[in-house]
This record gives structure tokens, C-alpha cells and sequence, in this order.
């Protein structure tokens, strides 16, 4: 009886599978190992992550979970720096602002280390699991090695290698379940009993490991940067086999003599989860007494469930798919328009990263995703709230990933009781607000130097990001449940804003543009100043969306007509300097660095609306000087951010052009923070060293090529460059409203198109130059 369940459960799945197949094959491939981990292939469920290498005598696995972290909660709030606030403020006033900078390091920064210390913390790698693999003649197994391939699907999530040693064909399966929860890899040669493996687990430091049970456990508990009691977590390892044996020797499992062996690892930390010992043994049972097949279909199933829900053609038929894709990166970059697959792959790539890189209930996607191979991964691993973070969740809701959105914004909720005291502390200020960075604790003092520090973007910045969630779903109890949270944003900036002696308007003071700087007329250089342009067009964004919301909550009507009142007196969305560029600070400071990789005045042209080439065509035309002087190189996620630019200012052969340059091949890993970008051989974009926010906004980019939705109509390929005219399809791609759409296009002109939405009803659609009402299909 058992049996016929299982065998129709599969059979459902298959039907389910099939129904929603993508057409084309979507793999990464190489005939080779990895050589360094940027090769190495990224496999998560939204919590585990495992990077396997591939190797043939001896293979690296990165194992990572995305709650692992050191630190703890803390209070960096400086209590006293309010009393400082006038005093700078009036420096800003007289044009001191190198002086008002001294005072800001000295009196008006987080308290201990900030982002270097202890109690601060950093996302670490998990273990690393080692497998040594014996064969029968191990010095003439490694040279005759024959038909080698490694490949990861992103249609099925799951990672392959095989390859064929005296007659012998072997092969490893790889998932990360998103049914059981757990790493599993199947191991299987097709002569009996030629397996002979030895598996290890292991980490750089504060960890042990032993064998209890026929398991191997890794345990440990990192530094809270107070008593050293921080974090708890712990990895099981198991392994079955058919035919031959597994044993336990020193602290490893021994496989002999087996055809088949399928290694489990269950894993958990006690992040938000006191019972994580508990739930990882059971995990790891529940997953072993399950048949494989059963555990992988359900894995494939509930990976597709996200994945499948959009497909994406450039061209009549995707040409080198069978290259190996270092090749086809090295080719690409040579000859773009030769490839139209390529960007199809990079682009799902994406939106496989942001499904295996976050899930309901858990956390966001950090700056590497999920996936760290380093105790001390770069900037901690953390969230960077002045464009990384961000972009982490561009292509969430256009690529129709939507509800992993809502991690980021459990992640804000959390951050509003500290953000209350760093508002009070600083600012003596109502509501709640976070400067550039925060990790899992909830950390929104300023940055431990003045220079990037005070950025108070932060907070306002990742209300868009909450807002985006219900601009494209128009769900109204979420608006409801993140309305307290914008409603806190918007009355920190209300009740902090100071009024610009010169201009009349209301300003930020202190804050800065992110990261840059600027020459003063005495020949100093600073970052801090009074109401730079991002401030203000964040707040702009702000106040509306929170007008908006409160109207159609029909509550809190006070406070909407002191927000009314305020947004008349901010600066413009934008002022034009007299070089014609948009002016990133309210004076026209000359830039100490033209080329910088942050351009943050241009917020307003993305990821807000206030400035568009039909609304505000000076303002645009603006963005694209300010643009073209700061050129098009810089870390991948700058570049990423140009192609949804020139995507918004709808030159679609710019932003192609934009895309290439990102997709540089690089193996480069040192720090570098002006210009090289690229992507490794597996397809993760580099700043260098990897971060994972070039790849969503790449994502996000491509999306912005395709559709754009955000200036009261669904424009379908505002911005389609030349080389991907001649044909393409698209379904499922997500407009504002809740509206999900297919088209195909032939020359660079749609030809059939289709726009479905939960309720009937119409909707203004721009197709090929006309904007037209159109009759939604209901889903
Ligand atoms: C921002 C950028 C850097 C880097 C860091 C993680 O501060 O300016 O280039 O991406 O975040």
C-alpha cells in the first residue's frame, strides 16, 4: 500500500513537473574540478547552503547556514552625542564641514569598535566537508581520468559530476533539500563494490568534532564578543551504502567496497531556534529513512515551485549551451551578440540565487548570498544598507520570487526597537532610523568613522524596498502589518530635518552621499554636509508612500497632514548643476573621485520613480551626463546599478553594453573597490572579492530591459538593446498591481502578449510606442 502511495505521489509530481517545464535546459558546465571556490558550484534551500568542488581523489565541500553568525545583540548608542548635534550643525552651517567632521569621529559615532568588533560579528562559513576518494591503481586513476563533467541545473537545483576512471563510470548527485531540509549527496559507480571513501568534517576554529552512533558530528559555539558564549550550532553527517560498508574510524566515516553511498548532512544553529539539537537529529533521521528518489523529486518539486513560475527566450534558439561555461564567458565577452543564451543563464541564475539564498520565516540574503568560505567573510558578510542589501532584493518582485521579499522585511522589523534609541540618542528624534549597515542583531548606530558613518539613508531606503513588495502585490494586510514600521521612518526624518539657512528647505544634518567625498573651497576634503541628494529624494519617496498608505488605511490623518506639509518644503527631486549633471549634494562640491562606484543621487531615477524621461526629461537627460562622467566601470554591483539606469533611461543598448562589461571572466579575489568587476568561472559576481548583489542586479536589469512598470502603465521592452530584437518570449514576468505578463516579440516589436491578474478588469500597457488600455485575463 505504502508503495502504490509512493509510486503515485511521484507519478503527481512528474505531471507537476512537466506542466511547468521550462523549455530550455538551463546548466552550468565544466569538464573540469574546481581550482578555487569561485569555481566551485553554489547549492542552497534558503537556510543550508554547499559548494562541492568536484575534485577526483580528494573533494571540498563548503558547508554554510545562513543564521550563523558571531556577535550578539548590543547598544552602541553613543547617549551623550545629541548633546554634540547643534554644535555641528551650526559648523555645517558655516561651511566647516571638515571641522563638523572631526566632531562627528569624536563624539558622534557608535561606541566601541563598530563594524570591527567582536560584539558587531560576521556570517562564517559553516565547516568544510572533505570526502578522499581511493581508487583501485590511485597513481594511474589520476591520470586516466576520462570524460569529466560537472554541472549545475537550475532547472532542477540539483549538481552532477561525473567522469570515468579504468573502466569505470562514476557519478555525485548534489541537492540541498527543499523538502527534507537537509545536504544530501549520492555517490554511485557502475562496476559493484568500486566506492572506497573516507569522509571528514572541519572548520579554521572553535569547533570539535566526534563520532557518536554511526554519526559524524561537528559542534562548536562562536565568540558574542563578550563572554565567548555566542552562537551554538552543530552538523550531522551520515552516510548509507549499498553493497559494502560504512565504519567509523578516527573521527571519520570509512565507506568500503560499496556500489552506491548517500551522504546526509543535517545542520542548525541556535539563532531564534533554542531546540536546533533536537531538530537536527531529526532531520537527519526523517531524511535517510526516506527514498532517495522520493527525497529528490519533492526537493525538484518544491524548488520548481518558484523557479518555473517564469521562462525567458532570447532569439529562436539558444546557441552554445553545450560549451562549457568558463568558455562560453570567455566567448561572450569577446563577441556578445554570439551568445544569446548566456544572459538567459546569467539571468536565472539570479533567480536561482535569490531562491536558494533566502526563504520565508528565515533571513535575507546576505552580501555573499548564503555561501562564505571564510571564518572572517569580507565586511563581515553583513547588510550593507546604502545599495547592497537592496539590490539583493531588486529582482524579487519582477522576476515573480515575491514572497522572498518578506525576509528583508522581518530583518527591518527587527531593527526598529534599537533604531528607536539611535534616533533618541543621536538626534533626539521620534520614530526610528539605521545608518549604513546592520547585521543580525539588529545593529542602526552610525558606522565607527565619520567618513561613511552617518549616512542616514539607510532606513529610509529599505522602506522601498517594503513598499515595492506592495506596490506589485497590492496586498493591503501587509501594507497594514509594515505600516508602523514606515510610519517610524518617515517621523525620524520629519522630526530631524533643519531648515538650510541659503535655501529655505527642509535638510538632513548631519549626513553625507554614501562613501563619497567632496572639496571644500578652502582645498579640504569632506563627506559630511547638510541634505544630500539622496537624503532628500529618499524622503521625498518616503513621505509619499506613507501619505498614500495612510489613505487607503484610512488612518493617522494628523500625521499625514504634517507630512503634506513638510513635502513642500523639501529640496526638488533633483537640481542640475552647471556642467549639466545631476548634483549629488545641495552645493555644487566638486567630487574627489569622478569616477566613484556610488551614485546615489541617481536613487530617484532607480529604484524610485521621481525622475523619468517623459516626467522630468531635464532631470533625466541630467542623470545621463552625471552618468557618462562617472563612467562605466566599478565593482559588479555598480555596473549592475548603470544597467538599470540606462534601463530606466530606456537605452537598452547601453545597458546591454553594461551587462558585458559586468560579465567580464575574472578569477581576481583580492579587494578592490574602483573598478574590475567581472564574474568568476560559477557565474558569481565579483566586487572583487565575490559579492553576490552584482548577480541580482543584473538580474533586476535584464528584468528592467524587458518591462518596467513603475510611471502608471506596464511598458513591455522599454529598453530591448538591437542584438535581442530579432526574437524573444517572456512569461511571468511581475508589473506593479499584481499583474503577471507574456509576450513574444519578432524584430524588435511585440507580436502577441498576454496580461493576467487576479481580479477583471483593464490595465494601461505601452506596447510597441502606444499606450493602450487592455483587458486583463483573470489567473
Ligand atoms: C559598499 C560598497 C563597497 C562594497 C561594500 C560591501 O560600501 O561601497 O564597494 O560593496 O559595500
Amino acid at each position: 500500500m505504502k508503495k502504490i502511495a509512493t509510486f503515485f505521489s511521484l507519478f503527481l509530481l512528474s505531471l507537476i513537473n512537466n506542466g511547468n517545464a521550462q523549455n530550455v535546459p538551463l546548466n552550468l558546465s565544466y569538464h573540469k574540478p574546481a581550482t578555487q571556490w569561485e569555481e566551485t558550484l553554489p547549492l542552497g534551500n534558503g537556510r543550508l547552503g554547499m559548494m562541492p568542488d568536484g575534485g577526483i581523489e580528494r573533494e571540498n565541500i563548503v558547508l554554510n547556514d545562513i543564521t550563523l553568525w558571531s556577535g550578539s545583540q548590543q547598544d552602541a548608542n553613543n547617549y551623550d552625542a545629541h548633546k554634540y548635534l547643534p554644535a555641528i550643525r551650526q559648523l555645517l552651517i558655516e561651511g566647516k564641514n571638515s571641522e563638523a567632521q572631526a566632531l562627528i569621529d569624536k563624539n558622534f559615532i557608535c561606541t566601541g569598535k563598530g563594524s570591527g568588533g567582536r560584539a558587531y560579528g560576521c556570517y562564517q562559513l559553516l565547516a568544510d566537508l572533505q570526502i578522499d576518494y581511493h581508487y583501485k591503481d590511485q597513481q594511474s586513476a589520476a591520470v586516466n581520468v576520462k570524460k569529466y563533467h560537472r554541472q549545475l541545473s537550475l532547472n532542477t537545483a540539483v549538481a552532477q559530476c561525473t567522469y570515468e576512471i579504468n573502466g569505470v563510470h562514476y557519478k555525485r548527485e548534489y541537492f540541498t533539500s527543499f523538502a527534507g531540509d537537509v545536504s544530501v549527496i549520492k555517490i554511485i559507480a557502475d562496476k559493484p563494490g568500486q566506492l572506497n571513501l573516507n569522509v571528514k568534517i572541519s572548520r579554521p576554529e572553535r569547533s570539535s568534532t566526534n563520532i557518536s552512533q554511526g554519526i559524524l558530528q561537528l559542534t562548536g559555539q562562536l565568540d558574542n564578543g563578550t563572554d565567548g558564549k555566542g552562537m551554538q550550532f552543530l552538523a550531522e553527517v551520515k552516510a548509507i551504502t549499498t553493497g559494502g560498508s560504512v565504519e567509523t574510524g578516527n573521527n571519520e566515516l570509512v565507506i568500503k567496497n560499496a556500489t552506491e553511498t548517500i551522504i546526509y548532512i543535517s545542520a542548525g544553529t541556535d539563532f531564534k531556534n533554542p531546540d536546533f539539537r533536537k531538530k537536527t537529529d531529526a532531520l537527519l533521521s526523517s531524511a535517510f529513512r526516506k527514498p532517495y528518489i522520493v527525497e529528490k523529486q519533492q526537493h525538484i518539486a518544491g524548488y520548481q515551485k518558484l523557479f518555473n513560475r517564469l521562462s525567458l527566450k532570447l532569439g529562436s534558439k539558444n546557441s552554445n549551451d553545450t560549451l562549457a561555461t568558463d568558455q562560453r564567458l570567455v566567448n561572450f565577452h569577446q563577441n556578445p551578440e554570439s551568445d544569446l543564451g548566456l544572459p538567459v543563464l546569467f539571468f536565472q541564475f539570479g533567480r536561482y540565487l535569490a531562491i536558494c539564498s533566502t526563504r520565508v520565516g528565515l533571513l535575507p540574503p546576505n552580501l555573499q548570498g548564503l555561501w562564505a568560505n571564510e571564518i572572517h567573510t569580507p565586511w563581515n558578510g553583513d547588510y550593507h544598507l546604502d545599495v547592497n542589501v537592496q539590490m539583493n532584493h531588486w529582482p524579487m518582485e519582477v522576476t515573480n520570487l515575491s514572497e522572498l521579499n518578506l525576509p528583508l522585511a522581518e530583518l527591518v522589523r527587527g531593527m526598529v526597537v534599537n533604531g528607536e534609541k539611535t534616533a533618541k540618542a543621536y538626534y533626539e528624534a521620534d520614530g526610528w532610523v539605521a545608518h549604513v549597515i546592520t547585521n543580525v542583531w539588529g545593529f542602526t548606530e552610525p558606522g565607527e568613522s565619520a567618513s561613511w558613518g552617518i549616512t542616514k539613508s539607510g532606513s529610509g531606503w529599505l522602506c522601498n524596498n517594503l513598499w515595492e513588495h506592495y506596490a506589485f502585490t497590492g496586498d493591503k494586510n501587509y501594507l497594514r502589518s509594515i505600516y508602523s514600521i514606515l510610519k517610524g521612518s518617515a517621523a525620524f526624518y520629519s522630526s530631524m530635518l533643519v531648515t538650510d539657512p541659503k535655501s529655505g528647505w527642509l535638510v538632513t544634518s548631519p549626513s553625507s552621499s554614501p562613501e563619497n567625498s567632496f572639496y571644500l573651497p578652502d582645498g579640504k576634503s569632506a563627506s559630511v554636509c547638510m541634505g544630500p541628494t539622496i537624503d532628500n529624494q529618499i524622503i521625498r519617496e518616503l513621505f509619499n508612500n506613507v501619505i498614500f498608505a495612510s489613505k487607503t488605511l484610512n488612518m493617522d490623518e494628523q500625521f499625514r497632514k504634517r507630512l503634506e506639509t513638510e513635502l513642500k518644503k523639501l529640496p526638488p527631486a533633483g537640481q542640475i548643476a552647471h556642467d549639466g549633471r545631476l548634483m549629488e549634494w545641495l552645493e555644487e562640491y566638486k567630487e574627489t573621485e569622478p569616477q566613484h562606484r556610488h551614485v546615489s543621487h541617481l536613487y530617484g531615477l532607480f529604484p524610485a520613480s521621481l525622475i523619468t524621461p517623459s516626467t522630468t526629461p531635464a532631470l533625466a537627460e541630467a542623470c545621463k551626463k552625471t552618468l557618462n562622467v562617472r563612467g562605466d566601470d566599478g565593482p559588479s554591483w555598480s555596473i549592475a546599478y548603470k544597467i538599470l539606469w540606462w534601463a530606466r533611461l530606456e537605452d537598452g543598448n547601453r545597458a546591454f553594453k553594461l551587462l558585458t562589461q559586468l560579465m567580464r571572466p575574472t578569477i581576481k579575489t583580492g579587494m578592490n573597490y574602483t573598478a574590475g568587476g567581472g564574474i568568476y568561472p560559477n557565474l558569481l559576481s565579483a566586487g572583487p572579492p565575490f559579492q553576490i548583489d552584482g548577480n541580482f542586479g543584473a538580474t533586476a536589469g535584464i528584468a528592467e530591459m524587458l518591462i518596467q512598470s513603475h510611471a502608471g502603465y506596464i511598458d513591455l521592452l522599454p529598453a530591448i538593446p538591437d542584438c535581442w530584437k530579432a526574437a524573444g518570449e517572456v512569461r511571468g514576468l511581475k508589473a506593479r498591481g499584481n499583474f503577471t505578463v507574456n509576450m513574444k516579440w519578432k524584430d524588435g516589436k511585440v507580436i502577441s502578449y498576454q496580461i493576467f491578474s487576479p481580479v477583471s478588469g483593464s490595465v494601461k500597457v505601452k506596447i510597441n510606442g502606444a499606450i493602450k488600455d487592455i483587458r486583463t485575463e483573470k489567473i
